[in-house]
């Protein structure tokens, strides 16, 4: 395996400097990255000390490196898995055959908007919580903040990388636009629908985080499988980067669910609103807003695309090993569908139904999620239960976009959505609510009322600790 450049311009393990041409390519990319980190990034924070994670190298002491950096200063890598000699497709048309170094001319197009789909995400985000640095609930929340935004960053370089290297001037093109498109500008926006949402308060950050980024998680774990090898050992690094930013989004709910609780048994009308926090059916809410939105990144339930990208051995399905069978010709995947206006179940080509295979595997995953919130409340000895909603509920893309469904997924007429809509998603009332409490808190180990604080610190070390020096 090459070794680790630290010391060059951008550190990289894919031999950087052996390249020139492609070394210049990205040199004079990374000044266009750094003005839009400074104009787009974090607002307000970028001359501060933060503790941060580095990734340093891909074995397990060098990608996860803990000093104070000013964000700006933060080492944007690129990283790859090491090859692994003999890989070969592990699914689709090509299965058993040498997998490739080069992009295959036919697929190139495919391949392509991939990465790009992939790559437009991760800046995305980094734009949709830039403000949110103004009102951070504790330090060791800012500070994860930020540990996640410069992660994104990292990911954008990850994509750029593949695109200067694979794809010649389009590439170039491609990575150029990534920085140009705005999170929710109407002329320029990014690509997919949930990272033109606006973030604009630490709930939602907390729920975009566990569930937005954990499509992050599966569409990641379905590129990590590519035939296409650079691509799959990019992902599978980026993969161990994902995993801290669900736990921030999962373990940042469950403290405001656990002050939820603390505050209905302190104040007199079991209401935690009265003293500051955030009620159960709010949080509900939310949850039920980012994870609708989150599901429709999987796509159409039913996806030529999907089918596409699988028989070209470019996106396979969560841990395909798992399974026995990697070919999917003539078997079904039974799923509900909308037919004449009707929810039918019906057996679908399997390779027609992969976005909705890896949507289920997420679902799986993320009330794994909700069932620990839900003893989180139970210990406090609430009767309360989180939910996540039926799959069908307020979604954009796909089968059931355009039609109306309750959380429990009854076929319901838009009248009937309209008229109950703010009893299932935030109405402009709890938005004003969540934003009132919104204050920041600087002082170490102290806690804004509406959050429970960490169980433990970062890198072993106490809530107290100065993670960002104000
Ligand atoms: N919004 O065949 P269809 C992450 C488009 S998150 C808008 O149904 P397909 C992260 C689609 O592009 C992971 N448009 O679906 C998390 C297509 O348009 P064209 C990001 C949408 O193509 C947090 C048309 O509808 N990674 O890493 O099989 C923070 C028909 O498409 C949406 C990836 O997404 C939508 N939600 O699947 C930071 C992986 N959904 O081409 C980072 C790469 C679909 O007809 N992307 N459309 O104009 C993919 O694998 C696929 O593009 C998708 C869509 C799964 C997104």
């Amino acid at each position: 395996m090459t070794a680790v450049l630290t010391d060059e311009k951008i550190p990289n393990n894919v031999n950087l400097g052996g390249d020139k041409r492609l070394q210049r390519a990205l040199e004079a990319w990374q000044p266009q990255f750094i003005d839009w980190w400074k104009a787009m990034g974090p607002v307000g924070w970028q001359d501060r000390d933060i503790y941060l994670r580095t990734a340093i190298s891909v074995e397990t002491e060098g990608w996860a490196h803990f000093d104070y950096v000013k964000m700006p200063d933060y080492r944007w890598g690129i990283f790859l898995e090491p090859k692994q000699d003999g890989r070969t497709h592990g699914f689709g048309d090509y299965h058993g055959q040498p997998v490739w170094d080069e992009v295959p001319g036919e697929f190139r197009n495919m391949l392509r908007r991939l990465v790009v789909t992939q790559g437009d995400t991760e800046p995305a985000s980094v734009e949709q919580q830039r403000d949110l640095g103004a009102t951070a609930p504790s330090l060791y929340d800012l500070r994860n903040l930020f540990q996640v935004n410069v992660e994104e960053g990292r990911h954008l370089w990850a994509m750029v990388y593949l695109l200067h290297t694979y794809f010649g001037r389009d590439g170039r093109e491609e990575a150029e636009e990534l920085l140009a498109r705005r999170s929710g500008n109407a002329d320029k926006p990014r690509i997919l629908g949930a990272f033109n949402e606006p973030t604009s308060h630490w709930l939602s950050f907390f729920m975009f985080t566990m569930f937005t980024d954990r499509d992050g998680k599966y569409q990641l774990s379905a590129l990590a499988e590519s035939g296409f090898d650079p691509l799959a050992r990019t992902c599978r690094f980026m993969l161990t980067e994902e995993a801290h930013h669900m736990f921030v989004g999962e373990t940042g709910v469950q403290r405001v669910v656990k002050r939820a609780c603390e505050l209905m048994k302190q104040d007199p009308n079991g209401d935690p609103r009265a003293l500051g926090g955030i009620d159960l059916p709010t949080i509900q809410k939310y949850l039920n807003l980012w994870y609708s939105l989150s599901l429709d990144l999987f796509g159409g339930e039913v996806s030529s695309n999907a089918a596409d990208a699988f028989a070209a051995g470019l996106k396979g399905r969560y841990k395909e090993d798992r399974y026995d069978e990697h070919k999917l010709v003539g078997s079904h995947f039974a799923m509900d569908v909308l037919e004449a206006g009707k929810v039918v179940h019906k057996d679908i080509p399997m390779r027609n139904a992969l976005n909705e295979v890896l949507r289920t595997e997420y679902i799986k995953d993320c009330q794994r999620g909700v069932d620990r919130w839900n003893k989180t409340i139970k210990d406090e000895g609430i009767a309360f239960e989180l939910r996540l909603p039926s799959n069908k509920f307020h979604r954009q893309i796909g089968m059931w976009a355009g039609q109306c469904f309750t959380p429990d997924g009854a076929h319901i007429d838009a009248e009937t959505f309209a008229a109950r809509r703010a009893e299932w998603l935030p109405a402009d009332a709890d938005e004003r609510y969540i934003k009132s409490l919104m204050h920041p808190v600087y002082e170490p180990g102290k806690m804004a009322s509406w959050i429970a604080p960490p169980q433990k610190g970062i890198n072993g070390l106490p809530n107290e600790f100065v993670y960002v020096r104000v």
